[in-house]
């Protein structure tokens, strides 16, 4: 019987310097269930830190810089809102567009890129899919590539706590086309039977790939669904940072006091492609898009701190400015990290390696000698 060793070397590292529970707006006057003022700036530094990194990893990408990256522009306020109304301990589920939650629940930056690069300081020793990044530091679990898998995970996750009576809920966060998925169905059904705390968070964004929603399904909404699995579903502007952040922060308290889950479907769009890997100019209208582009959720939110003199020009281009900043420093430092030691990428499988990992190992560092394969 061989020992699966979960937790990497690099991993424990990002664990100990971890100052989410302290230092992230997720923590500071969460309990009180409102968006004071400061958290709005707070989640509007947010917004744009993840609006200007996502600029920058399609840019990137398209420089051959990093492999492969998913975008998140149009869903900001949805992510960040829904980051807000966590508080530490929480377990997040992503799909693979989650950049913003993971920003918000205070995973650094220069952690996210370095996956990206696939450098040394990644947790995961490059080997997730570029953008498939995971923090146990943070309780924010590896992206999942096949969709609706991570549903049934945070139903598990949140049946766990249940039982050992952690005062935690699990959040699953996945788009419109998951609904159809086999992995969601099951996931509702469980959840609601066993009354699981587990909010489950569809960014409906318009579109799966290159299927519009209304070839998805027939239902009016999506949070209708949560209705046949005997708990309540919720339709919320997405774009609207303090709705958002409203209704996770009841579905939390819901699920904190035994009633069980909810569905939350935050209606967002894709302003970007659907992933690095394929033009959105081939499969939908542009006049749709620049529709969407007026509800602009960063601009929603900025337009409304300047109502309320909580943001003036000059704040607002400071902001901006320091999260260009903030990207580019982290940027550079990522790309100047050394890449992943080849020679580790057997190591952490087992605790004592089989006799045919044993074999791999001798044939690889044979194919590295030879410059077959290149680190
Ligand atoms: C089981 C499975 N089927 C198909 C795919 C291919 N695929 C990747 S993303 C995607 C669309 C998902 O759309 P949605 O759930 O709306 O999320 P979005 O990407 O819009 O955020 C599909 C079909 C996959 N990854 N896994």
């Amino acid at each position: 019987m061989y020992r699966y060793i979960a937790r990497t070397v690099n991993e424990d590292a990002l664990m100990a310097k971890s100052t989410a529970p302290k230092s992230s707006p997720t923590a500071e006057g969460a309990s009180e269930g409102s968006l004071t003022p400061e958290r709005r700036v707070a989640a509007y530094r947010l917004m744009v830190l993840a609006r200007l990194t996502d600029e920058r990893c399609l840019v990137l990408q398209r420089q051959g810089r990093i492999g492969f990256y998913v975008p998140l522009q149009g869903q900001e306020a949805a992510q960040v809102g829904a980051g807000l109304a966590l508080e530490p301990g929480d377990w997040a589920f992503p799909a693979y567009r989650e950049l913003g939650v993971a920003l918000t629940i205070g995973v650094p930056l220069g952690s996210i890129l370095d996956q990206l690069f696939a450098n040394s300081g990644d947790v995961t020793k490059g080997r997730q899919m570029p953008n498939h990044f995971g923090f146990r530091s943070h309780n924010f679990v590896v992206a999942s590539s096949p969709i609706g898998t991570q549903i049934t995970q945070a139903v598990g996750a949140a049946m766990a706590a249940q039982r050992r009576g952690d005062a935690i809920v699990s959040i699953a966060f996945f788009g419109d086309g998951a609904t159809s998925s086999n992995d969601f169905h099951a996931a509702l059904n469980f959840a609601g039977v066993f009354k699981a705390p587990t909010i489950f968070f569809c960014q409906n964004n318009g579109w799966a790939i290159s299927l519009p929603r209304a070839k998805q399904t027939q239902s009016p909404t999506l949070a209708e669904k949560a209705l046949a699995y005997g708990f309540p579903g919720e339709v919320v502007d997405g774009n609207d940072l303090t709705a958002v952040y409203r209704a996770v922060r009841a579905a939390r308290a819901r699920a904190l006091s035994g009633e069980g889950p909810t569905m939350i479907e935050a209606q967002v769009y894709r302003f970007g492609p659907h992933s690095t890997s394929d033009d959105p100019r081939r499969y939908r209208a542009d006049a749709e898009l620049e529709a969407a582009k007026q509800k602009d959720p960063v601009v929603r939110l900025q337009k409304e701190l300047m109502a309320e003199h909580l943001l003036d020009e000059t704040a607002d281009r400071a902001i901006w400015e320091a999260a260009k900043a903030e990207v580019a420093a982290a940027l550079t430092a990522a790309e100047k990290t050394a890449p992943v030691d080849p020679h580790s990428f057997l190591d952490d499988v087992f605790a004592s390696p089989t006799p045919r990992l044993v074999d791999e190992r001798v044939r690889f560092e044979e194919l590295l000698r030879d410059g077959v394969v290149k680190p």
